[in-house]
């Protein structure tokens, strides 16, 4: 009989994150564990994401990647498609909601991420320029403008649409990256959207698994 193939994946071996997931191989792991496929790591540091091996997997020398027999694979959306295309559990099997849940796929990575991601950058990177006190609230209105539209929609519901979908796992791990910076709290129904989300069996072993990486650095480093 033939062996099953374990997917190896890309993770930093020291995220900027301290242990929070809130760095994208979370998503990865978050996937594999929803349809239950095991799965290796490995851990790479921030040179080594440079070298040509790495690149070979990223052009753009970036984590997460996926390796499973003769596939290579970058991008955590694509990666978590590939997933969800290969296992049930993350897309319906009836045509219109599955291609429905792909396009909250599609919605959660290039309608809420980029401006989730520019005010994140300007927070950590800007906030000693001159023009920052002028910038942030503009920056601020944006994400706030997708997250009262995302929240209208979701109104009473569980998830974006029907069961849990891939495009709830994507939404969840984007909305998460607004922590610390108060605006997910400005729309009770997207906290508690993700706290459903982080409630999940499958979210709390992929938290848990990139939680050890860096717990056993904290410890090696002591
Ligand atoms: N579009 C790509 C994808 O979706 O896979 C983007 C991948 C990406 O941004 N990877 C980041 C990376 O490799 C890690 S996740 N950065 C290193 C580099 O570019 O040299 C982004 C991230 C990093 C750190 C935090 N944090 O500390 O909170 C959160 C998210």
């Amino acid at each position: 009989m033939q062996e099953p193939m374990i997917p190896t994946i890309t993770a930093f071996e020291r995220s900027p994150d301290g242990g929070r997931g809130l760095a994208r191989d979370m998503r990865v792991r978050w996937a594999l564990e929803e349809v239950g496929q095991p799965y290796g790591v490995r851990l790479v540091s921030f040179s080594g994401m440079k070298e040509s091996e790495h690149r070979r997997r990223d052009p753009f020398g970036q984590i997460p990647t996926y390796e499973e027999g003769e596939l290579a694979l970058f991008e955590s959306g694509a990666i978590v498609f590939h997933v969800a295309e290969r296992h049930a559990g993350l897309l319906p099997n009836e045509a219109h909601a599955r291609a429905r849940a792909i396009a909250w796929m599609f919605a959660a990575l290039n309608t809420l991420e980029p401006p989730i991601v520019e005010l994140g950058m300007a927070m950590l990177l800007e906030r000693d320029r001159p023009w920052y006190a002028e910038r942030l609230p503009v920056l601020e209105e944006r994400v706030h403008v997708r997250l009262s539209e995302l929240a209208s929609r979701i109104g009473d519901a569980a998830w974006l649409d029907g069961a849990f979908s891939a495009g709830d796992l994507l939404m969840v791990t984007v909305l998460r990256r607004l922590t610390g910076s108060g605006q997910l709290e400005r729309h009770p129904t997207l906290s508690a959207y993700v706290a459903r989300g982080e409630a999940r069996p499958a979210y709390q072993r992929a938290f848990a698994a990139q939680f050890a990486v860096f717990a056993a650095d904290a410890a090696g480093g002591e």
